[in-house]
Order: C-alpha cells, then sequence, then structure tokens
C-alpha cells in the first residue's frame, strides 16, 4: 500500500491506480480515475480553506452530500463496462471512506477549538473582586433623627410623630399666636389652600407641644422629629423645607436648671465633651423666658466660617419654659405644672457633626454628597 501524504494537514490515501476507461462521456475524455483524483485533490484543497463548522457543513454538500460530487460519481458507476466496474467501484468508495474520515477529523477538531473558543470568551475569572451591590443608604438626616432619638431616650423621652399639614390652631393659636399677633409674620408661612389660611404647611414642630398635652396628662417627656416648611429664601443655612426636633417636658418642679443640663448633654453626645454651649435671651410667645440655644461650630473650630456666618456659634434652635398661657389653653394647671420645650434644627446638626457647609445639599438630590454618608 502505498504512503499516506500530506496534504495540507490532511492526510489523504492516495487512490488505488487501476486504469479505469471513462465510458462516462458526461465527464468527456477524463477516465474515471482522473476523475476521482481530480475530485480528490480538490476536495483536499478545499477541506484545507474550511475555517468553521458552517464551511465543514458546506464542505459535506459539496462532495458528500446526496447531491455531491462523489455521490454522482458512484451513480455513474452503471455505465462503466461491467469488468471494470468492481475496481471503479472499490476506488470510489475507497475515496468516500477516506473523504469521510477527513471530514469526521476536521469535525472534530473544529468542535473542539470551537468548545474553546466559547469557554474562553465566557470564561468567569474568580480571582477578581466582586462587582459590589449599589444600596441605598439612610439618609443622613434619617440618621441624625435616629441617633436624637437614641440620646433623648437614655434621658427618659419618648419620640412621637405628628402631621405635616397643621391648622393655624395648633401651629399658631394654641402657641400664644393670636391671628393679629406680629410673630405670626415670624414664620413665612406655606397656606395648602389659598381659600383657606387655616391649613398651613407646619412652620415647625411646635404644633405638637399643645397636641400632646391635649392627649397626655403630666408628667410629660415627648421629642418630635419632622419636616418643618417655611416660606423662605434659600441659602447656605436656610432651605425651604427642613427637619426639626421638637422637645417638651411638663411635670412639678420643672425649672430653666433642667433645660440648660439636658441640652448640655445632648451636645455632648452629640459633638463631643470638648464643644462650647451657649444661651441667650431670646423671645418666642410660646415660651418664657425664652433663649436661643448655639454650639461653638465645629466646622471652623470657633474662628468663623460661611456655615456659621463668621460667628463662631452656629444656632441650634430656640427654647425656654412652656408659657403659662400654653399650658393654660390645653387644661394644665399653670400653678401646679411647669415645663420646658425646644426646636432644634436637625440639618444644622448633621453639617456641624460633619462639616456640611450649605444645607441645600440634604434635599438636592445629588447622589455623590449622599454617598459619602454611606460608609460612615
Ligand atoms: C422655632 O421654630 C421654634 N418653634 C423653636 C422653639 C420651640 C422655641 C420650642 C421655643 C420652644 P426657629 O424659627 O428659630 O424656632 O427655628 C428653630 C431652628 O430650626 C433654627 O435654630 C434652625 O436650626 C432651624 N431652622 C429654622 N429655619 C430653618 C431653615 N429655613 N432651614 C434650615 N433650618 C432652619
Amino acid at each position: 500500500m502505498a504512503t499516506p501524504r500530506p496534504c495540507r494537514g490532511v492526510f489523504l490515501l492516495p487512490v488505488k491506480t487501476h486504469r479505469l476507461r471513462a465510458s462516462d462521456r458526461d465527464h468527456g475524455d477524463m477516465t474515471i480515475q482522473a476523475q476521482l483524483d481530480d475530485l480528490h485533490a480538490r476536495a483536499a484543497a478545499s477541506l484545507a480553506e474550511v475555517v468553521d463548522l458552517d464551511g465543514l457543513a458546506s464542505w459535506e454538500r459539496s462532495f458528500l452530500g446526496p447531491k455531491g460530487e462523489l455521490t454522482q460519481v458512484l451513480r455513474g458507476l452503471g455505465g462503466v463496462p461491467a469488468g471494470e466496474r468492481p475496481a471503479a467501484g472499490r476506488a470510489a468508495n475507497s475515496l468516500k471512506t477516506e473523504l469521510s474520515a477527513a471530514y469526521d477529523a476536521r469535525a472534530r477538531q473544529l468542535s473542539a477549538t470551537d468548545l474553546e473558543r466559547r469557554l474562553a470568551a465566557d470564561a468567569v475569572d474568580v480571582t477578581l473582586p466582586g462587582r459590589a451591590p449599589t444600596i441605598g443608604t439612610v439618609h443622613p438626616v434619617s440618621r441624625m433623627i435616629d441617633e436624637l432619638s437614641d440620646i433623648f431616650a437614655l434621658m427618659g423621652f419618648q419620640t412621637v410623630f405628628g402631621p405635616e399639614v397643621a391648622t393655624a390652631h395648633y401651629n399658631f393659636d394654641l402657641l400664644n399666636i393670636p391671628g393679629d399677633h406680629p410673630a405670626r409674620d415670624v414664620w413665612d408661612t406655606i397656606v395648602v389652600d389659598s381659600n383657606d389660611e387655616e391649613i398651613v404647611l407646619r412652620t415647625h414642630t411646635s404644633p405638637m407641644q399643645a397636641r400632646t398635652m391635649e392627649a397626655t396628662k403630666p408628667p410629660v417627656r415627648v421629642v418630635v422629629p419632622g419636616r418643618a416648611y417655611r416660606y423662605e429664601a434659600q441659602d447656605a443655612s436656610h432651605d425651604w423645607m427642613f427637619h426639626q426636633l421638637e422637645g417638651l417636658a411638663v411635670d412639678e418642679h420643672i425649672t430653666l436648671a433642667d433645660l440648660k443640663g439636658v441640652l448640655g448633654e445632648l451636645a455632648r453626645q452629640l459633638f463631643g465633651a470638648e464643644r462650647r454651649v451657649r444661651f441667650r435671651c431670646d423671645y418666642f410667645p410660646f415660651v418664657e423666658p425664652g433663649v436661643d440655644f448655639a454650639v461653638d461650630c465645629a466646622v471652623c473650630g470657633g474662628k468663623g466660617c460661611r456655615v456659621c456666618k463668621h460667628s463662631g456659634w452656629l444656632e441650634m434652635g430656640g427654647a425656654g419654659m412652656v408659657h403659662p398661657k400654653v399650658l393654660a389653653g390645653v387644661g394644665y394647671d399653670p400653678a401646679k405644672y411647669t415645663g420646658f420645650a425646644f426646636g432644634l434644627g436637625i440639618e444644622r446638626m448633621v453639617m456641624m457633626k460633619y462639616g456640611v457647609d450649605d444645607v441645600r445639599a440634604f434635599a438636592g438630590n445629588d447622589l455623590r454628597f449622599l454617598r459619602q454618608f454611606a460608609s460612615i
């Protein structure tokens, strides 16, 4: 048997060299053997050009399929003289076996390459760090509310919530601010219905003072976190929507010293023992006496900056002893009970704690700002 000869990477055995006469005149003057040799050479060359499984399927159709060239040759064997037909048949079948084997080998090779390519494309590098899922975090204002609630809980205050839409009765009247009182102008009020000035967005959390006292008998110790709204020009320390924390304690024998003790303790818990607090006389119709409560600015260390308007102090809120008229308005006996109340700006506390220099950032929806609090 002749030595196999390589044909561009595919070994094809040479077809046996019986001299066959071409009885099939369709192929011109070529003998069957010459036709098979020609077919063999073209099939081998074409197979070497095949680079993928689609190309291989098309090669198979051209040479081995029902309408393929070799099948046509096999069908034509009937026309070969009977004496030569067996040799011609053997040669043609031998070529068929050879081409089929070459086809199978190439198919295996291409399938393996294809699998390798797909595996490489789908490969997962388990050594790469995973992608961190994007998850929301608690807003810094909500976080401060939680922190304040915890601090006040340790001092015996219960956290309660109230409605953001209030009647003027609770927002003003029961707080000793009757309709003709000039102090109503201090709170630039947003009315909910322009035909009814009695329904307003609460301008502070103080309406919850009367609501709480109407619902409970002394002793009272509550804090009320929540939103407040004012028709106010925005700047670095004023927004039209902001949060306050109202505090109210009513009992027998409560004095201004209790108020100072509670707010001083709050400042130390929140901002550290080194912070200084300041109480100055102030006026609010619903307290007597009234004070404002400030902490030395942690952003500039009290030196003066944009946040503290270069005063070195950051005003946290107003406070004072509950006015006897407010106590009487809800049916408490002012001769027996006294109390203190305070209203603190929550954004101001967050600004101070984390060095934020513009209150508008909290509701500005800039994720870059909010994400900074994710890791704190
Ligand atoms: C009041 O709203 C009073 N209800 C506080 C009070 C309660 C006094 C109980 C006495 C007894 P004032 O308007 O000063 O007070 O607001 C209190 C705090 O809310 C301010 O010190 C400030 O920290 C914050 N605040 C007020 N207006 C704004 C605003 N536009 N933007 C951000 N924070 C504000």
